[in-house]
C-alpha cells in the first residue's frame, strides 16, 4: 500500500515536472518588479509617514503599499538631485564612481546597470516617464520618456523611433502607458521589471484637471522653522537661492499670471501648451485667486505665509494625481493575479523642502532632502504593516533586484541587497553610516558643494570649497537648527564622525 502510494506520488511529480518547460519552472520563481519612481516627493507629504499633513492631504493608495508591506524610516540618497540619483539607482554606484555628479552630466549608458543584468536573466524591462539622463536609455526592451523635465500638460514623449505629443495630463498619461505595457506582458511568459517614473510633483507643481480645486479651502500648518534665520549654520545655508520668500516666483511657481501674459510669453511651459478647454478650467480656479491676491497687497512675512499656502495647495494636489496613479496600477496587479509575485517599490529621486528652513527644492544634506520616501510590498516575503529603521540608500536597489531575481551580482556595485531587511531581519553587520556628496555648484539654487557622513544620529557636513563644517545631533535637534561643530562637549563625536567620513571615502574610493 505504502509502496503504491509512493510510486503514484513519484509519477505525479515526474508528470508535473515534465509538463512544465524549464523556463516555466524558473519563471514561477522569478518575481516581477514594479518600481514607481517619482520626482521630488517629500516623505512629509505621504500620510503613511504620519506627518502633520496626513489628515489634510492623505495619500491612501500610496499608503496601501505600506499597509501591505514595509515602510522604511531611514531611506537616503547618495546625492540629492535628480539625474545623479537616477544614475545611482541604475548603477548601484555613488556619483563619483558612475561619473554622473550633476544634472549637467550625460549618463554613460555603456555602464553595467541592473536593468541590463535583469534582461540577461530573462526579464522584459521597460521605462516610462521621466528619464533626465540625456543619453539614449540602455537596458530597456521598451522605453517611452519625457524630454528633459517634460511638461505637465499635453507633453511630448520620445520613444525609440519618434517624438509624439500626447493630449492630456502627464501623470495620467504615464499611468495609461504603464498599464498598456503591463497588459502587453500577459502573453510573453517572461517576468517583468517596469520603472514607472512620474514627472510629478516637480516644480512648478501644475495641478491636473481633476485636482484644480482640491485643496483650495484648506489652510496647511506651517513648519515652525519657516522663518529660519540660519544662525549657527555656515554661509552655505545663508547663501542658497531656494527660499519661498526670495526665490519662489509669483508668476511662474504660483501661477499669478496677469491677463496680459499671452500664450506667446514663455510662462514658462504651461500657458502655451494648454488647449482652450484646459486653459478655461485653469483660469476659472486661478483668476479669482489672483484677483484676491492683488487686492490683498501683501508684503513681508504675510506674503511668505500666503506663498507657502499656495505652494502647498498646488504641490499636494499634484501628488493626489500620483496617488490615483498608484491606485490604478495596484488594482491592475490585484485584478490580474500579479499581486503575490510582484515587488512594488514606491520612492522618490530625493526628498524636498515643504517650507522647512524657509525653503523649497532639495540638494542639501539636511534631512528633508537627504532622506527620501521608501515603501515596498511583496506579499509572502515582506511582512504586511512592517517598518524598518535600518540605514538604507538608493544605492541598494540594484543589488536588491539582482538578489531577489537570482541574477548574478557583478561584484562592482557599492550598495547592499535589502532582501534580508525586507524579510524582517537586520544583519548584524549592516552599514552603520552613509556617505553623501553634492556637486552642482555654481548652479540652480546656489547650494555649495558638500559631502558628509551620517550614522543615524550624528551628521557631519563639510562645505569643502570654503572649508566650513556643520555638525548636528539629530536626537537633540531633529530639525537641524543648531550647528554644534564647535561645541566643546561635542568634540569627541565630531572627531569620530570626521574619521567616519574619511573611512567611508576610502571604502568608496573617493579621490
Ligand atoms: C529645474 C528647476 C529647479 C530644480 C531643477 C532640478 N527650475 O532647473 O528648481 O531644482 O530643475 O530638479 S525650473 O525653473 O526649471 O522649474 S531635478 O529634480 O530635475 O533635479
Ligand atoms: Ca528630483
Amino acid at each position: 500500500m505504502y509502496k503504491t502510494a509512493s510510486f503514484l506520488g513519484t509519477l505525479l511529480l515526474f508528470f508535473i515536472f515534465f509538463s512544465c518547460t524549464t523556463s516555466e519552472v524558473e519563471q514561477a520563481k522569478q518575481p516581477n518588479i514594479l518600481f514607481v519612481f517619482v520626482d521630488d516627493h517629500a516623505f512629509q507629504a505621504i500620510s503613511a509617514y504620519q506627518s502633520s499633513l496626513k489628515d489634510l492631504a492623505p495619500t491612501p493608495n500610496i499608503d496601501r503599499i505600506a499597509a501591505n508591506g514595509m515602510r522604511f524610516n531611514r531611506a537616503y540618497v547618495t546625492n540629492s538631485i535628480c539625474a545623479p540619483s537616477r544614475a545611482s539607482v541604475l548603477t548601484g554606484l555613488h556619483s563619483h564612481a558612475n561619473g554622473h555628479r550633476t544634472n549637467e552630466d550625460t549618463f554613460d549608458g555603456s555602464q553595467t546597470t541592473f536593468p541590463k543584468l535583469l534582461q540577461t536573466n530573462g526579464y522584459n524591462t521597460a521605462l516610462i516617464g521621466k528619464w533626465h539622463l540625456k543619453s539614449v536609455p540602455t537596458g530597456f526592451d521598451y522605453w517611452d520618456i519625457l524630454p528633459g523635465q517634460g511638461h505637465y500638460y499635453n507633453p511630448d514623449f520620445i520613444n525609440a523611433t519618434d517624438t509624439v505629443r500626447v493630449e492630456g495630463y502627464v501623470t495620467e498619461i504615464i499611468t495609461e502607458k504603464s498599464l498598456a505595457w503591463l497588459k502587453s506582458q500577459q502573453e510573453t511568459g517572461k517576468p517583468f521589471m517596469l520603472m514607472m517614473q512620474h514627472k510629478a510633483p516637480h516644480r512648478e507643481w501644475e495641478k491636473g484637471p481633476n485636482q484644480l480645486s482640491l485643496y483650495e479651502d484648506i489652510t496647511f500648518p506651517e513648519p515652525d522653522n519657516l522663518f529660519d534665520d540660519y544662525q549657527t549654520r555656515t554661509s552655505a545655508a545663508r547663501d542658497q537661492d531656494m527660499t519661498i520668500d526670495k526665490t519662489m516666483e509669483l508668476k511662474y511657481d504660483l501661477k499669478m499670471w496677469e491677463p496680459a501674459d499671452s500664450v506667446n510669453n514663455t510662462y514658462k511651459f504651461t500657458l502655451g501648451r494648454m488647449n482652450p478647454a484646459q486653459k478655461k478650467a485653469w483660469d476659472a480656479v486661478y483668476d479669482p485667486i489672483r484677483s484676491d491676491f492683488t487686492k490683498a497687497n501683501l508684503s513681508g512675512q504675510e506674503l511668505v505665509r500666503w506663498k507657502y499656502q499656495r505652494y502647498m495647495r498646488d504641490y499636494l494636489a499634484v501628488i493626489r494625481a500620483v496617488d490615483e496613479s498608484v491606485g490604478k496600477v495596484l488594482d491592475y496587479l490585484k485584478e490580474n493575479g500579479l499581486e503575490e509575485n510582484t515587488l512594488v517599490v514606491y520612492t522618490s529621486d530625493q526628498g524636498f523642502y515643504l517650507g522647512e528652513h524657509g525653503w523649497f527644492d532639495k540638494r542639501f544634506m539636511y534631512e528633508e532632502s537627504f532622506r527620501t520616501p521608501l515603501l515596498m510590498s511583496w506579499p509572502g516575503v515582506i511582512p504586511a504593516g512592517s517598518t524598518s529603521d535600518a540605514l538604507v540608500s538608493n544605492l541598494d536597489f540594484a543589488q536588491t533586484f539582482l538578489e531577489m531575481t537570482g541574477t548574478p551580482d557583478p561584484g562592482t556595485m557599492q550598495g547592499l541587497s535589502l532582501l534580508p531587511i525586507m524579510k524582517g531581519e537586520q544583519p548584524a553587520d549592516w552599514r552603520k553610516s552613509l556617505y553623501y556628496a553634492y556637486f552642482e555648484y555654481p548652479g540652480a539654487h546656489s547650494v555649495k558643494k558638500h559631502e558628509g557622513a551620517f550614522d543615524g544620529r550624528f551628521k557631519i557636513i563639510h562645505f569643502y570649497e570654503s572649508d566650513e563644517w556643520e555638525f548636528f545631533d539629530l536626537q537633540a535637534d531633529p530639525k537641524e537648527m543648531n550647528n554644534v561643530y564647535t561645541a566643546p562637549e561635542m568634540q569627541n563625536q565630531v572627531l569620530r564622525m570626521q574619521a567616519e567620513l574619511k573611512r567611508l571615502k576610502a571604502e568608496y574610493r573617493v579621490d
